[in-house]
């Protein structure tokens, strides 16, 4: 008998037609949905089976059937969802998937799904939980470079579930212009670069972990440990 995959819910983002380069022009105006294959390609190759989530889903309804969710990267998040004021640098935003995604956190919250973030998905969960946002972190910016280039280090904390997966210190990318400010409540910050900026975090009691850097694009990618966590309590819920 084929033994049974979990199913793992991957967030994605809205866009309009005129994004596409190959697009009819008629349909400028009609909206796609999209996520990074990446993301499918590692839980495919971690064990899982990839859902991607419309964002006019009610996240009740599906929550129940998924086993995992990969919260994954994409545009900044609206200030105003932590208390503060757009600033000048503040790039795209996307409020009906802030909106959707912190109605699904709060689902997935209630019925303990485990959880991974990445980039934008680590933001979003310490929004979630509380935390604030710095809107722009120049130096963690690096766009000038292919995705798989590692540039900064992180060094995890003892004793956490990160430094587990990943050893002491990693090299990594660094694609983000924004990161942690305040941490949201019940998370610790398992993960930190040289300049001391949050880069991993991990929950005290639930099964969530996220990262700043991208995982999915690095050379590593297809044996990266926290897909493999991901998947292995996600199996639990089989
Ligand atoms: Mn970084």
């Amino acid at each position: 008998m084929i033994k049974k995959k979990p199913l793992i819910g991957i967030t994605g983002s809205r866009r309009k037609g005129e994004n596409l380069r190959d697009g009819l022009e008629v349909m400028n105006d009609l909206s796609f949905e999209a996520y990074w294959v990446d993301d499918a390609e590692c839980i495919i190759a971690a064990g899982g089976i990839p859902v991607f989530l419309p964002l006019s889903l009610d996240p009740e309804e599906f929550i129940p059937r998924l086993d995992g969710i990969l919260m994954s990267g994409g545009a900044d998040i609206d200030p105003r969802q932590y208390g503060a004021e757009p600033a000048p640098e503040l790039e795209s935003i996307e409020p009906i998937r802030d909106e959707f995604e912190l109605k699904l956190l709060k689902e997935a919250y209630e019925s303990e799904l485990p959880i991974a973030g990445i980039c934008r998905g680590l933001q979003i969960l310490n929004v979630y939980a509380g935390g604030t946002l710095f809107q722009d972190i120049p130096t963690h910016s690096v766009r000038d470079q292919p995705p798989l280039s590692c540039v900064h280090k992180v060094t995890f904390d003892d004793g956490s579930i990160l430094a587990e997966l990943y050893g002491r210190s990693m090299e990594v990318n660094s694609l983000h212009h924004q990161s942690i400010a305040k941490l949201g409540d019940g998370f610790i910050a398992a993960g930190i670069a040289d300049d001391q900026g949050i880069e991993a975090i991990e929950h005290c009691e639930l099964p969530i972990l996220a990262v700043q850097w991208h995982p999915e694009m690095l050379i590593t990618r297809d044996s990266d440990p926290l897909f493999r966590w991901l998947i292995e309590h996600s199996s639990e819920n089989l």
